[in-house]
């Protein structure tokens, strides 16, 4: 690798400390604390620890942003709005030494990492304009001389839970709406990614120190679950916003929901591309190899399923093969390779055991899995992308498996690939590929795909900024990034005034004295 950790490390002010945790500008930690190594899985080398933070330090950056916020939410949202654009100004600043960053932390390819620093630019432009937009409805009143309409005001503390793979872009779809709303932020990372979120950090800070805004507006907590599991039982924190597991999921949404909270959820996918008789089966083959081995198939928008038609099943086929087969795994800083690792051990051990599970339930790989060894695999975590043809109800094909493993299905009529894209417990991303207009648009109709996102001619993943990002069933029914996810951060308050000189009740109630 030539790439220079180091000068990018220090570049984003990343250093190995003591750092457990930052409202901001101050950074604090336990030098007792247990450490949170971030190890790459790039090479397997450590790059630099932190500190786990303790229950001390939490009750210190939540008593700090429930300060901050009294402040914060009096300052006007267009202002706010000015100061999240400078954050998106700094993060252009500093795109290739965070992309770079997030690859070597994450695993994914250079490209992809450019990519998720562009996606957070994207989302801070996005906020600027909405902290100019966030409208209430106004409605005619019943009574005479009355007025009535509706406002949104912030909540408070946002507490952001974030996964590994998205280490950086999913924390700044929150933060940057949280931020306009006139919320102030906590955000929990991933423990494999601890490094991104420190370098995000800094970045934030240093623009809300040149804009004079207290500390506790954005904070930062690092550890693991335990972390988590203090924040989603604190009633002082109204919304939690996860990323992650379905299981994962299901737990916040219990322990929030016992206190009454809001939750925004994002969960797990089971995506699907539906390649019909009609589809420009060149066109699909990008759409589904991208879907499919991108992230090395770590993204929640990953493709793991490809419904063919069964008149272009076997010509579909051999083109896959053939593309996988040209398919350069490495180092993802090298920009000649596609994929890059798997993120640790436990990733490998669950990828292997989900391709054994495949062949027990009768699978046939048409393209074999395995682990890479050798000096370009020193981590150890880097697998082959493998393909099998299986069966919709196999236990294994309902089960999202974060890793590049693609299942063929084959279809008669489109009514019945429509079934199976929805015969799972997932619905998050879909996908049709068709020049045929009846059935794109049969596909995108309340008897089509049951899925928060539904494509035509574009794969499932790589959804922009600007529509809302989320799915149904156990993909959690949250919705964040852009079109109108801003309300999920905020609370509705209807307000009605009287300007005449009675008081007359509504529903034509008499009530005198
Ligand atoms: C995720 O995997 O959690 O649509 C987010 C995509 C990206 C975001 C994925 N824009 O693939």
């Amino acid at each position: 690798m030539t790439t220079n950790i180091q000068s990018i490390l220090d570049q984003l002010g990343v250093k190995a400390n003591n750092a457990a945790f930052s409202t901001g500008s101050s950074w604090g930690g336990d030098a007792n604390a247990e450490s949170l190594e971030s190890f790459s899985p790039v090479d397997g080398k450590l790059i630099a620890s932190t500190k786990v933070a303790t229950t001390g330090d939490y009750q210190q950056v939540i008593e700090t942003a429930q300060v901050a916020f009294a402040d914060w939410r009096t300052v006007p949202a267009p202002k706010r709005g000015d100061i999240v654009r400078q954050f998106g100004d700094a993060l252009r600043a500093n795109k290739e030494a965070l992309g770079t960053l997030v690859s070597y932390e994450m695993g994914k390819s250079l490209q992809e990492g450019f990519g998720e620093v562009q996606e957070m630019i994207d989302i801070c432009d996005f906020a600027v304009g909405l902290s100019r937009q966030l409208y209430g409805l106004t409605m005619h009143s019943e009574r005479p001389n009355h007025r009535m309409y509706e406002q949104w005001h912030p909540l408070g503390i946002v507490g952001i839970i974030s996964a590994f793979n998205f280490p950086v872009a999913v924390w700044s779809w929150n933060a940057a709406l949280a931020l306009v709303c006139g919320n102030v932020c906590i955000w929990k990372p991933s423990e494999k990614t601890p490094l991104t979120a420190v370098a995000c950090q800094h970045i934030i800070a240093q623009v809300l120190k040149e804009n004079e805004v207290a500390e506790g507006v954005c904070s930062l907590i690092l550890g693991d679950r335990t972390v988590g599991e203090v924040m989603t039982n604190d009633s002082r924190v109204p919304l939690i916003s996860a990323t992650g597991s379905t299981r994962m999921g299901k737990e916040v949404a219990a322990t929030v929901g016992a206190r009454l909270g809001k939750t925004l959820l994002e969960l797990g996918g089971n995506n699907a591309i539906i390649i019909s008789e009609h589809a420009d089966l060149d066109m699909s083959l990008i759409g589904a190899v991208f879907g499919a081995v991108g992230t090395a198939g770590q993204r929640c928008t990953s493709t793991r399923r490809l419904i063919i038609q069964e008149s272009v099943y076997d010509v579909f086929k051999e083109k896959l093969v053939k593309a996988y087969d040209q398919l350069r795994i490495g180092d993802p800083l090298d920009q000649n390779n596609h994929v890059g690792p798997l993120i640790d051990k436990d990733a490998v051990t669950a990828y292997l055991d989900s391709i054994q599970k495949c062949k027990t339930e009768g699978g046939n790989f048409v393209v074999e899995g395995g682990v890479l060894t050798g000096d370009h695999y020193s981590s150890g975590y880097y697998v082959k992308p493998c393909i099998a043809e299986v069966k919709n109800d196999f236990k294994i094909v309902q089960h999202e498996t974060f890793a590049p493993i693609l299942y063929l299905i084959k279809y008669k009529t489109l009514d019945e690939a429509i079934a199976l894209q929805n015969g799972v417990p997932q619905g998050l991303s879909s996908a049709i590929m068709t020049l045929n207009l009846r059935e794109a648009e049969l596909f995108l109709s309340a008897k089509g795909s049951d899925c928060g996102i539904a494509n035509v001619n574009i794969g499932t993943s790589g959804a922009e900024i600007g529509g809302a990002f989320g799915g149904e069933k156990e993909t959690g029914g949250g919705r964040e990034s852009g079109s109108d996810a801003w309300r999920a951060y905020m609370r509705r308050q209807t307000n009605t005034i009287n300007y005449s000189n009675t008081l007359p009740l509504a529903q034509g109630i008499k009530f005198d004295l």
